[in-house]
């Protein structure tokens, strides 16, 4: 084999995975995005972000015996409600944005684990059966003190 032959062959070893790399992650994009109906957290709506605080009124609702829900906004550094108290036993649906930046919301042991757009709603639900205090976390990073960002929730 002629070197000139040889220096071809290791440039095109090179080239096709740096074609077929991209075109493979298009496709799956595409897929993904069209055929798989892959979309953004939760599919649950958008709120104007510039106008959150005027359009998401935040606070704990019980909508039937055992039935509550929680409308949560994260904001630098720190969730509303702050404190959540519901009764053993209660299915929680958690309605949540972020007013500024992006946040999480994460209940360990609960089955809650949403990142928090702003301007895009996220609703998870869970059940809380076993009373104790349950750390609301905030898993995004989301500045500088993103560290203290935390609530509670208090299943009585
Ligand atoms: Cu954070």
């Amino acid at each position: 084999m002629r070197r000139g032959t040889t220096i071809y062959l290791y440039e095109l070893a090179w080239i096709l995975p740096s074609i077929a790399i991209p075109v493979g992650m298009l496709v799956a994009l595409v897929v993904t995005a069209f055929g798989a109906g892959v979309h953004v957290p939760s599919d649950a709506g958008r709120i104007d972000s510039t106008r959150v605080a005027e359009t998401f009124p935040t606070g704990v609702y019980e909508l039937a015996p055992g039935q509550y829900e929680v409308r949560l906004l994260g904001q630098i550094w720190t969730f509303a409600p702050n404190e959540i108290r519901v009764p053993r036993g209660s299915t929680v649906h958690f309605w949540a944005t972020s007013k500024d930046v992006v946040h999480g919301l994460f209940i360990p042991h609960a089955n809650v684990n949403v990142m928090l757009l702003p301007g895009q709603l996220a609703h998870v639900t869970a059940r809380f059966d076993t009373p104790g205090v349950y750390p609301i976390i905030c898993h995004e990073y989301c500045g500088i003190a993103h560290h203290v960002m935390a609530g509670k929730m208090v299943v009585e």
